[in-house]
């Protein structure tokens, strides 16, 4: 059996009558699904023409412009593998995972160019580089490579089970890893919480705070909407809250997608104290790290639309447990996404019962097939049938899932364990608090008691406030899980994706 994703996503929507339909608008151009269609094979024709073959990989570090779903799909029609890159890595970050993924081709925006000036050079595997923009730098011009090429071009008969693109996971320590994602694996995203928890439909408008090279970003700008033949609204720059705004009552968005830091910044914004939501919006996405339940419901009651909030990986490509409309408690993941199962595991490997917190395994028709170069750190996550996630979590009575943090952030004090999590959700229950993070420290007795920083709304009075903080702590969720120090900062390191990065904290 062949199957290629781009028929599915893309050439299915112009069979079907919707080729004159814009897929994407970036706010400078925009694409129809018919010239979507043109370019992905002119692509295809340009990839043959420069000798990379089916299988080989070619690096995205693209922004968030029609130019992205282009060569990510003309790659995966041509069955050579996009490798697209956080585009706000460093220097040494990018030479290594060019290194690792040893791709063929580096496709660039532009304005990206300067941070990669040092790096090309020392690439041994990269033979072209092909720049979005207007200038080419030196290298070659993505138009003009275009227009070049014949928009003839015979799809691969790929495989549903080969892989089709590549995502490299940061997850919360170490070097990022290349999750290999498969032909078959954007379509089982799409046809579970796309279709089954989002309800996409055709007359929908996406738009995402997170960028097509997240995993959270790639299925709701690309594969949710083009599974409907839906329309996407592309930002190349910051997602900032008085951004997000103005897009959102330009555009008028039926679906926007967000992270838990945006949607408490965007309603805390003084400068947008007022602004509205459009006037379409029907449901709002969440996604990086739980979303404190304060924030949903303040949402809620400020724009009348409720937040989905659910957890997903890189590994498993979206997301697998979700809250879903009509079936909404905020403060906890949700459910399993239909189409995924789940188990809570104790370190032995136990099944655990309700109300016990345990380690989060998920069955996926979306997981990646294993981490590139990396045997034993694939073993450890791809367990048969069973994706590991680090994640701990407790499930209620009614089967809803409350995320209690990641499994190699738990520590103990005075012989119990505290969830670094549970401290941070007692701690921006605190109108002063905006974001915390809690990690161990020593005491001077070497015993590890939780120290938190802290990032405070803008004007919080600070008179005696540590002392106000660990007291509200203490009420809220026991005498011991106070922390005995706080800092205050201007941010927390967080990945890609949004999680906290407690380990920086550690370090410190
Ligand atoms: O972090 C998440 O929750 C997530 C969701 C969807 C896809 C990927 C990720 C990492």
């Amino acid at each position: 059996m062949t199957y290629n994703a781009v028929s599915w996503l893309l050439d299915r929507n112009v069979d079907e009558g919707r080729g004159g339909k814009v897929a994407f608008d970036d706010t400078v151009s925009q694409i129809t699904y018919g010239e979507l269609q043109q370019q992905t094979r002119r692509v295809g024709n340009m990839l043959r023409r420069l000798g990379v073959r089916r299988e080989e990989r070619v690096a995205m570090i693209m922004l968030d412009t029609v130019d992205f779903p282009i060569v990510f799909l003309g790659a995966i029609r041509a069955g050579v593998v996009p490798v697209p890159l956080n585009t706000l890595l460093t220097a040494e970050q990018f030479a290594y995972i060019l290194g690792d993924c040893r791709a063929r081709v580096l496709f660039v925006s532009e304005a990206l160019l300067p941070v990669l000036k040092d790096v090309i050079p020392r690439l041994p595997d990269l033979e072209h580089v092909v720049v979005s923009g207007k200038d080419a730098h030196g290298h070659k011009l993505l138009a003009d490579e275009l227009a070049r090429e014949s928009d003839k071009f015979t799809t691969a008969p790929t495989h549903p089970e080969e892989p089709a693109f590549w995502l490299y996971s940061s997850g919360s320590t170490g070097m990022p890893k290349g999750v290999r994602h498969l032909q078959a694996s954007l379509q089982a995203t799409a046809d579970t919480y796309g279709k089954q928890v989002l309800a996409v439909r055709e007359d929908d408008v996406c738009l995402s705070a997170a960028k097509l090279f997240f995993a959270y970003g790639l299925g709701n700008s690309l594969t949710f909407p083009m599974s409907v033949g839906a329309s996407t609204v592309l930002n190349s720059t910051r997602p900032t809250p008085a951004l997000m705004f103005e897009l959102m009552n330009t555009y008028n968005p039926t679906i926007f997608y967000g992270a838990p830091t945006l949607f408490a910044a965007m309603l805390n914004d003084e400068a947008s104290k007022g602004a509205r939501a459009g006037t379409r919006l029907r449901i709002c996405a969440s996604a990086g790290e739980a979303l404190p339940e304060s924030v949903g419901h303040s949402w809620k009651s400020r724009f009348g639309v409720d937040i989905l909030d659910g957890i997903g990986s890189t590994e498993l490509l979206h997301i697998f447990l979700s809250n879903a409309p009509g079936d909404i408690k905020y403060g906890t993941s949700g459910r399993p996404v239909p189409g995924y199962k789940v188990r809570l595991v104790s370190d032995a490997g136990d099944d655990v019962p309700d109300g016990e917190v345990g380690e989060l395994l998920v069955e996926a028709p979306s997981a990646g097939e294993g981490y590139w170069n990396q045997r034993s750190k694939s073993k450890n996550t791809f367990q048969g049938h069973w994706t590991r996630t680090g994640d701990k979590y407790v499930r209620d009575e009614e089967g809803r899932y409350t995320f209690c943090g990641r499994a190699d952030d738990m520590f103990k004090v005075s012989g119990i364990w505290v969830s670094p999590f549970e401290v941070e959700s007692a701690l921006i229950t605190h109108p002063a608090v905006l974001e915390a993070a809690v990690v161990p420290e020593a005491d001077p007795e070497g015993l590890l008691k939780p120290k938190a920083y802290v990032v405070l709304r803008a004007s919080s009075a600070t008179d005696n406030l540590f002392e106000a903080l660990k007291e509200h702590v203490k009420q809220k969720i026991g005498p011991w899980k106070y922390p005995r120090w706080i800092e205050v900062v201007d941010d927390l390191p967080k990945t890609a994706t949004g999680k906290i990065q407690r380990f920086k904290l550690r370090e410190h």
